[in-house]
């Protein structure tokens, strides 16, 4: 008996070891595939922090570089009250003529980061649309991803996020699980970042696709405690989002009383349409604004939610 169960377990071992080395030759693949394109990437970030990594467990015991430039910026930004302005591209919407402006307009308008993302990508235009933001300007492009396939060695970071709004066990460490070997060598910032979704008043694509349900959006209290929590568990970015053009975006009380509770950055979005809600939701508190759909419609506005949110920043700024 005793010797039937050991034979299972040596099976078991060996199986195991075969998909671990099928995992390790994957990642082998890529990080050829980073070495390669090292010339090509790094626009923005200088190597601040190397560490060595003992990745030994699963066959990477390399010199792994940590980046933490952006972070750095986003926590100089909270600590001197400095609001940072986001437009939100996702590569499947966005039309190549309106690219080209949006491009034009969030450099005139000292557009702080790009995020890159949409909750699902189906035209396999990330590569194509990282490559066109960075022959046009300098903005640091920070991936937003809705699933482990929108990763790209051509941004400048990742919104690393768990959606501590939901009990989707996937969602919070999961796929994280499935993705680290693979970020841990690449070149992107990892940003640790707590992802709640509020309601927004419309049911959106991201509750539908994490299969989570938001926070209902009168009841502060739980985002509030939700927020700390995340922030308690070592994240180092808040994201309130009501999701990409809700109805209703997050309210100022609610973000009063979340960022008053953090000591971490503030990102809000999900249904910001006006400079005038923009400017709101920085002077409540949010250290970060993010606008997508807004823009998407029209361009123009990239330089009026831009001023509003400099604007708030400037009455706010700690020396
Ligand atoms: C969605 O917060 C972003 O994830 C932006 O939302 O597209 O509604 O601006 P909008």
């Amino acid at each position: 008996m005793l010797n039937v169960r050991l034979n299972n377990l040596g099976q078991q071992m060996l199986s195991c070891y075969i998909i671990i080395e099928s995992e390790l030759k994957w990642i082998d693949k890529k990080y050829r595939d980073l070495c390669n394109y090292g010339s090509y990437h790094n626009k923005f970030t200088s190597i601040r922090n190397n560490r060595q990594n003992n990745l030994s467990l699963i066959g990477i015991n390399r010199q792994v570089q940590i980046n933490m430039d952006l972070y750095h910026s986003f926590e100089e930004a909270k600590r001197t009250q400095q609001k940072k302005f986001v437009v939100l591209i996702d590569p499947d919407k966005v039309r190549m003529g309106n690219m080209d402006q949006i491009l034009d307009l969030a450099s005139k308008a000292a557009v702080d980061y790009f995020f890159i993302g949409g909750s699902l990508v189906v035209n396999n235009m990330l590569d194509h649309c990282l490559d066109s933001i960075k022959k046009a300007c300098d903005i640091p492009m920070i991936l937003f991803p809705g699933n482990s396939f929108q990763l790209s060695y051509r941004a400048d970071g990742i919104l690393f996020l768990s959606l501590i709004s939901g009990r989707n066990a996937e969602l919070l460490i999961g796929k994280h699980v499935i993705t680290a070997p693979y970020l841990r060598v690449s070149p992107l910032e990892i940003l640790p970042t707590g992802y709640m979704l509020i309601n927004g008043g419309v049911p959106t694509t991201v509750s539908y696709m994490s299969n989570t349900q938001p926070i209902p959006q009168n009841k502060d209290d739980i985002a509030l405690c939700t927020a700390v929590a995340g922030e308690m568990l070592g994240l180092k970015l808040m994201y309130m989002d009501a999701g990409s053009g809700a109805k209703n975006p997050v309210s100022e009380s609610m973000i009063e009383l979340v960022s008053g509770g953090l000591k971490i950055p503030l990102i809000v979005g999900g249904g910001i349409r006006t400079p005038e809600k923009a400017y709101a939701n920085a002077k409540a508190g949010a250290d970060v604004i993010v606008v997508g759909n807004a823009i998407e419609k029209d361009p123009n506005l990239i330089i009026e939610m831009s001023l509003a949110v400099k604007e708030a920043g400037e009455k706010m700024k700690v020396f």
